[in-house]
C-alpha cells in the first residue's frame, strides 16, 4: 500500500508549485503527485496563440521534465477522496493514504452545456482559447473571417482568467485593423456580467477601450446554443429569460461554463455549491486541519488566475511549515489576483487586485493605462517565470518587488 506523509492531488499550475516547496520542506521523498497527464501547459499563453503571435507546442512541456526530481509522480486519476481516512483511491484502483494532502485539481470546462458543442467545433469559424483542442481554430477563424459580425462570449458562471474573453476581442479587432478589414466588421461582446470588470478602475479604462474601438458591449446576455453549420450563435437575455436573440456570425469565440471539479464536488471536502472549502486566510481546509488547497479548484473569493495561485503558494508554504510544527498558521492571503488585459498587438493594461477589489499596483506607474513595456512582460517575461520561478516554487508573487519599486510607501 502506497502513503505519503504529503500527497498533492493535480499536477497543473498549484500542484506543482507546491510540489516544489514540500519538496524544500520535507524532502523529495515524502512527497507525492497525482496527475493523469503527459503534459504540462502553461494556459495564459493560449490568448496569444489564438490571435497567431506564439506557436501552440511551446506552451506544454512533458509532466515527467517539470515534475521536481525524486518527487512521486503517481500518473492516474484521481476518483476519491475520503479525508476521514486519509485516502485518495485512483482510476486505476489502487488506494493511496496521506498524513498531509494538497488539493490542486484546478476547474472544469463544460462547452457541453451550450447546445451544439462541443460538435459544433468541427466547423470552421468558430474556436475557444480555452482548452489545447480548439485554440489554434481561433487562428484559423481570425484568419478566415472576410466580414460580418465577430462575436466573444463571456458564460453565466464563474471562470478562470476573467479577462482572456475580451483580450482575444481586442487582439481580433487589432488584427481587422492591421489587415484593412476592420470596416467591414462588427465586433460584438456579450458578457452574462452586469459590467465589464468587477474592479471599477480598470473597468472605466475598458469602457474607453472598447468605446474607441468601436466594439459593441452586450452586458446580461449569455450563448445558449451554436448552429455551426449554419454559422449561427443564439444568446439569451439574463433579466429576460424568454427573450432570445440568434445572431449570423463570421467568427465566434466561445468560452464555456466552468464548474468545480466532480472528484471535489457533492464530497466530503466541497462548500454547497462543489467547491474546496478553504479558510480564506490560510488556506486550510474549514473541516478538515490536515488538508490544503490552492488555485481553481478552491473556494477562495478572488478571481481564478495563476497569479492568483503564485501568491497563494507563498502563504500555503507558510501555512503548512507552521501546521508541522503544531503552531497556529500567521500568514493571511489578501486575495491578490492579476489579469494582463491585452489590448492589441503590443499593449497590455495590467489589473492587479485583492479580495476587496481594490488595486494592488506592482510598477509605481497608473497600470490602468495600456502599456508597451506590460506586453513585453506578458509575452514574453511571464513564461519564463512561469517555468522556472513560479513551478520551481521561486516565486511567490509580486508582493516583495512591490514593497521595492514603492520604496516601503504602499
Ligand atoms: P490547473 O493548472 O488547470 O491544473 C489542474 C490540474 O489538475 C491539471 O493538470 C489536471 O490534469 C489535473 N486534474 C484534473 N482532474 C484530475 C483528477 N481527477 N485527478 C488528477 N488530476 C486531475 N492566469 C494568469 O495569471 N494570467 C493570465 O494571463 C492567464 N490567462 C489565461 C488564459 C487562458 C486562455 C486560460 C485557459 C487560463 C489563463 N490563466 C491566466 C489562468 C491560469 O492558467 C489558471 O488559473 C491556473 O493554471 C490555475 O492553476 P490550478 O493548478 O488551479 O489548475
Ligand atoms: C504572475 O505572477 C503570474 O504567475 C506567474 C501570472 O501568470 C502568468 C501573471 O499573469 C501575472 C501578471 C503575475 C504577476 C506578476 C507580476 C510581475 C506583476
Amino acid at each position: 500500500k502506497q502513503h505519503y506523509k504529503m500527497l498533492v492531488l493535480g499536477g497543473g499550475t498549484g500542484g506543482i508549485t507546491m510540489s516544489a516547496r514540500m519538496k524544500r520542506l520535507m524532502g523529495a521523498e515524502n512527497v507525492a503527485v497525482v496527475e493523469p497527464s503527459e503534459v504540462h501547459y502553461y494556459q495564459p499563453i493560449w490568448t496569444l496563440v489564438g490571435a497567431g503571435a506564439k506557436n501552440l507546442a511551446p506552451s506544454g512541456r512533458p509532466t515527467a521534465n517539470i515534475m521536481p526530481s525524486g518527487v512521486k509522480w503517481v500518473k492516474s486519476k484521481v476518483q476519491e477522496i475520503n479525508p476521514d481516512s486519509n485516502t485518495v483511491r485512483t482510476e486505476d484502483g489502487s488506494e493511496i493514504t496521506y498524513e498531509y494532502l494538497i488539493v490542486a485539481l484546478g476547474l472544469q470546462l463544460h462547452f457541453e452545456k451550450i447546445k451544439g458543442l462541443p460538435e459544433g467545433f468541427e466547423h470552421p469559424n468558430i474556436g475557444s482559447n480555452y482548452s489545447v483542442e480548439t485554440v489554434e481554430k481561433t487562428w484559423k477563424a481570425l484568419q478566415n473571417f472576410k466580414g460580418g459580425n465577430a462575436v466573444f462570449t463571456y458564460p453565466n458562471t464563474l471562470i478562470k482568467c476573467g479577462g482572456a474573453p475580451q483580450k482575444i476581442m481586442y487582439l481580433t479587432d487589432a488584427f481587422l485593423r492591421k489587415t484593412g478589414k476592420r470596416a467591414n466588421a462588427n465586433i460584438i461582446y456579450y458578457t452574462s456580467l452586469p459590467v465589464i470588470f468587477a474592479v471599477k478602475k480598470y473597468a472605466d479604462s475598458l469602457w474607453e477601450i472598447v468605446k474607441q474601438r468601436d466594439i459593441q458591449v452586450n452586458l446580461r446576455h449569455h450563448l445558449i446554443e451554436v448552429q455551426a453549420d449554419k454559422q449561427e450563435a443564439v444568446f439569451q437575455n439574463l433579466d429576460n429569460p424568454e427573450e432570445t436573440k440568434t445572431i449570423e456570425y463570421g467568427m465566434l469565440h466561445v468560452t464555456p461554463p466552468m464548474g468545480p471539479n466532480m472528484v471535489i464536488k457533492g464530497g466530503p471536502l466541497a462548500d454547497e455549491v462543489g467547491w474546496l472549502d478553504l479558510d480564506k486566510d490560510t488556506l486550510q481546509h474549514k473541516s478538515f486541519p490536515n488538508v490544503f488547497g490552492i488555485g481553481d479548484c478552491t473556494n477562495l473569493p478572488t478571481a481564478k488566475t495563476g497569479a492568483a495561485v503564485a501568491a497563494q503558494s507563498a502563504v500555503l508554504h507558510r501555512t503548512i511549515s507552521k501546521v508541522l510544527k503544531k503552531e497556529k498558521p500567521d500568514m493571511k492571503y489578501d486575495g491578490y489576483t492579476s489579469c494582463p488585459f491585452v489590448t492589441s498587438y503590443n499593449t497590455v493594461m495590467l489589473a492587479e487586485y485583492d479580495y476587496d477589489l481594490q488595486p494592488v499596483e506592482t510598477f509605481p506607474i497608473n497600470q490602468a493605462k495600456e502599456r508597451r513595456l506590460m506586453y513585453y512582460m506578458k509575452a514574453d517575461v511571464m513564461p519564463h517565470l512561469y517555468w522556472h520561478g513560479l513551478l520551481r516554487g521561486l516565486w511567490g508573487g509580486p508582493g516583495p518587488a512591490r514593497k521595492l519599486l514603492h520604496l516601503g510607501m504602499k
